[in-house]
């Protein structure tokens, strides 16, 4: 929980600051974005001048929130110079350098300004002011504590941004990042006037029916490992030609996985357009997937986290399965002690 100390530094970090540039990670979710809107209207708010750009678009599943489908994709020849004029740079959702794709290099020319606000658990990072909570269950309840202290009255849009923030990083309130935070803060939300259903809506019932088969055929060609609590799916290129489905979200594939009584780490490899791999882990209960995807420079959340790997699918599946056995085994053995 954020305290004294980190109201005091935000305040005097808004106060003393004119032109502010607010960004988050690559491939933005919905804390992601949720987090970023609302900062910046509230920045706006407090008479900053405020401009977003994010180096990678919004997904269609959260253009719905107001102001997202806006936000300008990073293009060097034009927003070099707005970090570069800036006297303060809002990192929020993310700490690590490498999660900001092709905004890496031009953030950290600027690390000197940058402030970031995160619940990531974070090996140190490069920027000079922090306000860091991995105890929070979404980047956007740190945001509502922090606006809420200083006076901001959340309107439709940002309440609506702050759930979604909170709602998407909870699985919808049932992840173990589900505290009580997370329902205090939703129920105030609900009571500024959010409609629950309808984000769930816009985010989860939008799926193509090239998701759908691209979906089927993915599980009906289900992997199972030590002894069926590993189950994993490969969406290979051929499959998402096949399918018709190359940039859909596959990030809740892993749900139909998870589902299964005997599975307790749920993989998803995915060949990227660029050659590369995307591996999504999820896993249940004490079983720390972040410890596996930091072996291979991924990073995450104890239940939730992400790699990506050169080389072969076949290589891939056999790697990461491998390691993902000897963590269930050295989780097991930790548990017993
Ligand atoms: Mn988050």
């Amino acid at each position: 929980m954020i305290g004294g100390e980190e109201h005091g530094r935000f305040r005097e970090l808004v106060d003393r600051h004119q032109d502010i540039v607010v960004t988050t990670h690559m491939n933005p979710d919905g804390d992601a974005l949720g987090s970023q809107l609302v900062v910046a209207r509230y920045l706006r708010e407090q008479g900053k001048k405020v401009r977003m750009v994010n180096s990678d678009p919004a997904p269609e599943t959260l253009r719905f929130l107001e102001g997202a489908a806006e936000i300008p994709v990073y293009d060097a020849d034009v927003h070099r110079a707005w970090l570069a004029e800036a006297d303060l740079v809002v990192l929020v959702d993310n700490s690590a350098s490498d999660r900001l794709g092709r905004m890496e290099q031009p953030m950290l020319e600027v690390a000197d300004k940058v402030f970031c606000i995160d619940h990531h658990p974070t090996r140190g990072n490069p920027w000079k002011y922090n306000i860091l909570d991995t105890a929070a269950c979404a980047t956007a309840a740190i945001v509502y504590e922090l606006v809420t202290k200083q006076g901001f009255v959340a309107d439709d849009a940002s309440a609506l941004a702050m759930y979604v923030g909170i709602a998407t990083d909870t699985g919808f309130f049932r992840f173990n990042s589900t505290t009580v935070q997370a329902h205090a803060i939703a129920s105030r939300l609900l009571d500024a006037g959010v409609d629950p259903a309808r984000p769930y809506q816009e985010i989860y019932e939008g799926n193509s029916e090239a998701y759908t088969r691209l979906l089927g055929h993915a599980l009906a060609d289900l992997r199972l490992d030590a002894g069926g609590a590993i189950a994993s799916v490969r969406l290979t290129r051929e499959l998402q030609d096949r399918c018709g489905a190359f940039d859909v979200d596959s990030s809740e594939m892993t749900t139909a996985l998870l589902a299964m009584r005997s599975v307790r780490i749920a993989v998803l490899f995915r060949d990227l357009p660029d050659g590369k791999i995307k591996v999504s882990l999820r896993s249940k209960g004490n079983v720390n997937v972040h410890s596996l995807a930091t072996q291979f420079g991924g990073g995450g959340h104890r239940n939730a986290s992400g790699i990506v790997l050169d080389g072969g699918m076949d290589e891939a599946v056999n790697l990461v399965t491998g390691k993902a056995t000897e963590l269930l085994a050295a989780t097991d053995a930790g548990s017993m002690e």
